[in-house]
């Protein structure tokens, strides 16, 4: 594939700046001339959108399983990658996701602390290999995150999971990031300008655009 897009990722905790952030990266890229696709993750299509509110939601008296979560957040990506990413990479239209594999790695994984060899199971189902080009990860305490989550107002499903849930979510990003050379960190409980700062100097080193 000659003519290809990229796929780029922003990942990280709850308030770790992704929706600051990305509004940079858009902005760089649409200025180097890419034509560009934002998505979110659970969510970017009509029927991955009703996903997103379904797993999000407070179902009062039922309790969610971890089983459910775990393929409610994969079948949302099946359908966002085939309909959408897939198709815009192909021609030529870089895309910029909000949250991707790895969010279920850190949550469903190290926070839920799902059975390893079922995750990868269920990646390898509706991934196949399929991975971004580029993971940006946000670093942050999640006592830091959830504040500055929480000063939105009142915190959603997954939100509620507790401190011992997010700090296990953390340590599976750094252990990630640590291991994949297509992914940088960026520590984000720096002011929002330095923080922009640093992944405007990584997306400019990926993309070899001198400074
Ligand atoms: N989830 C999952 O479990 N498994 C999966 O596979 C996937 C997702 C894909 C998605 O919710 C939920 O689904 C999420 C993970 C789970 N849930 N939890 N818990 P979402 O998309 O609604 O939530 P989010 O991705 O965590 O978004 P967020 O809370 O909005 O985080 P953010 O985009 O990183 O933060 P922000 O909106 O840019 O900033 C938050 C506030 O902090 C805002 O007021 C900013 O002005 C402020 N901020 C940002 N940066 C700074 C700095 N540097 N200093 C001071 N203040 C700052």
């Amino acid at each position: 594939m000659t003519n290809s897009g990229k796929f780029i990722v922003v990942e990280g905790l709850e308030g770790a700046g992704k929706s600051t952030v990305i509004a940079a990266i858009q902005r760089e890229l649409e200025e180097q001339g890419h034509k560009l696709k934002l998505t979110r993750e659970p969510g970017g299509t009509p029927m991955a959108e009703a996903i997103r509110e379904c797993v999000k939601h407070n179902w009062e008296n039922e309790f969610v399983t971890e089983q459910t979560e775990l393929l409610l957040m994969y079948a949302a990506r099946s359908q966002l990658v085939e309909n959408t990413i897939k198709p815009a990479l192909a021609e030529g239209t870089w895309v910029l996701g909000d949250r991707h594999d790895w969010s279920s790695l850190a949550y469903q994984g190290g926070g839920r602390q799902v059975n390893r060899d079922h995750l990868n199971a269920i990646r390898e189902l509706t991934l196949n290999g399929f991975s971004p080009d580029l993971t940006i990860y946000l670093d942050i305490d999640p006592k830091v995150g959830l504040v500055r989550a929480a000063s939105r107002g009142e915190l959603d499903r997954i939100e509620q999971s507790g401190l011992a849930f997010f700090e296990r979510a953390r340590e599976t990003y750094l252990s990630l990031v640590k291991r994949t050379d297509s992914a940088v960190l960026i520590h984000a409980e720096q002011s929002i300008d330095k923080v922009r700062e640093d992944v405007l100097i990584a997306l400019r080193k990926f993309l070899g655009v001198t400074q």
